[in-house]
């Protein structure tokens, strides 16, 4: 069974790399992509470790390539799909992510404050200029509701907390605006799944939960900033819609029907996809809006969560789906996805399962540089073995180095960076992989829109000791966008 080999040694060496960090020493590693953490203070010059091939450079120079290595994909971006949402990096191309003929320049909106993080500030009014000047949201297509509200709405949330710019805010409104019918004309308050950006006609009555619950951070901030607590209220009613559902043993199930409130299906698949935001932002508008409400739901789901579906494999922590009436197995699959769930429950104080459940994903990293899509964790085989330039497990990297400090955070998101770098980088950006198990890896052509708002900014942060955010009380939304933290440089 996979992690009984292969996670003993990794955690050995990791405890190794994390007391010689501490001690400012260095080790020799004993995989290729394997490498030492330095302790000391983050930051340009900040605690350099020095030695051959296995060692990490210090947090200074490794923010300096990750900056590096936004740029280059920033760069494709430009050169060859300004204004369109995505960039096909390998041909040269571009698509659109919401609706085909009618780009939003998603890009650019989801670069917008990671952009103002990494200090570049030319790019940043470039981008600025682009969406404020060209960004027209009244377009006669179905937008993803889900998807506008946590790219588009937050992105031009994120964007104006950086530049506060009004245009940006307005924009932001703007979008929610018309994404609240999705909300409005549902008789029980949980959002359709489509809505006509421009009549505002809805469609599509059966969202999974994460669609209905990922929207409290993006909908409370802009309730906060407008003084109109529309937004929040229609967040709330739906989160309290699908929670009314919960078996009497507290678990949720995974499709609603947005007309009668009642489950389509008997699966709880928590963290996975398409559950797994549902449950993050339970604890984030906790810490956001300090509603006790929130609080209650998420101490008692994870309860149940942690009680019905969590397992030990060899050490690891794994989740499998479970019949939500009952609790008895459905399946033992594990998506990449739900990696960010040890980032999670770190952040929420359950720190033993928080490692358990990391160190299951990291044993997958070692096997795999690039994290494919999923596996069945009681076998260990790849089940997808694709890899859309995903940002989760390096999301969960910077939450437990955030919240523990312990350097093994910083050595296994400098392992993801590398892997990343060595197998993904194409001269016109970074890509998707079609097949991470072959070497090389078969690549795809697609560099993912929120690679700019996530990946390298969880990467960035980690390293860097940037002065324009605060590490104390930053908080970033699932899509990766800052909604408190910024602190404001000339
Ligand atoms: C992003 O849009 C967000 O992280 C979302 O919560 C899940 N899917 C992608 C990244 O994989």
């Amino acid at each position: 069974m996979h992690g009984t080999s292969a996670a003993l040694p990794r955690r050995t060496l990791l405890t190794a790399l994390a007391v010689a960090g501490a001690a400012g020493t260095t080790l020799m590693a004993g995989g290729p992509r394997a490498v030492a953490a330095t302790g000391g203070k983050t930051g340009t010059g900040g605690g350099a470790s020095t030695g051959g091939g296995g060692s990490m450079p210090s947090p200074g120079k490794i923010a300096a390539e990750i900056r590096d290595e936004f740029l280059h994909g920033w760069n494709g971006y430009k050169q060859y799909a300004w204004g369109h949402d995505q960039v096909l990096p390998v041909s040269g191309g571009s698509n659109e992510f919401f609706a085909d003929g009618h780009p939003v320049g998603l890009s650019i909106i989801e670069a917008l404050d990671t952009l103002y993080l990494l200090g570049l500030d030319h790019e940043l009014a470039i981008a600025k200029k682009w969406v404020t000047t060209q960004l027209d949201l009244n377009i006669d297509a179905d937008f993803h509701v889900f998807e506008a509200i946590i790219r588009v709405v937050g992105g031009l949330i994120s964007g104006y907390l950086t530049t506060r710019d009004r245009k940006l805010l307005e924009l932001a409104v703007d979008a929610a605006d018309r994404l609240m019918p999705a909300f409005t004309k549902s008789p029980t308050g949980m959002p359709y799944t489509q809505c006509n950006m421009a009549t505002g006609a809805v469609s599509g009555s059966t969202p999974p939960l994460a669609e209905i619950g990922t929207n409290i951070l993006e909908f409370g901030i802009l309730s906060k900033l407008t003084g109109d607590g529309k937004y929040y209220a229609a967040a709330k009613k739906a989160f309290r819609a699908a929670l009314a559902q919960r078996s009497e043993i507290g678990l949720l199930p995974t499709y609603f029907d947005v007309e009668t409130g009642r489950p389509t299906d008997g699966s709880s698949q928590a963290p996975n996809p398409p559950v797994d935001s549902f449950y993050e932002y339970l604890w984030g508008g906790w810490v956001l809006f300090g509603d006790r409400d929130l609080l209650k739901w998420w101490n008692e789901t994870t309860k149940a969560i942690l009680k019905y579906q969590a397992v030990k494999v060899g050490g690891d922590l794994w989740f499998r789906q479970v019949d939500y009436a009952t609790g008895a197995e459905t399946g033992t699959s594990a998506s990449e996805l739900g990696s960010f769930y040890a980032g999670l429950l770190g952040k929420a104080g359950d720190l033993t399962a928080a490692r358990g459940y990391y160190d299951g994903w990291t044993g997958v990293l070692d096997r795999y540089p690039v994290l494919p899509e999923e596996i069945d964790y009681s076998t260990g085989k790849v089940t997808s073995a694709s890899n859309n330039l995903r940002p989760e497990y390096v999301n969960s990297s910077f939450d437990l180095y955030q919240t523990t400090r312990d350097p093994r955070y910083r050595a296994t998101a400098y392992q993801y960076f590398v892997g990343m770098r060595d197998n993904l980088r194409v001269p016109g950006g970074y890509t998707i992989a079609n097949d991470v198990t072959t070497s090389p890896m078969r690549l795809g052509d697609l560099t993912q829109a929120y690679w700019f708002s996530e990946n390298m900014k969880y990467l960035y942060l980690t390293f860097a000791d940037t002065p324009r955010y605060d590490y104390r009380t930053g908080y970033l939304s699932t899509e990766g966008n800052i909604f408190r933290g910024v602190r404001r440089t000339g």
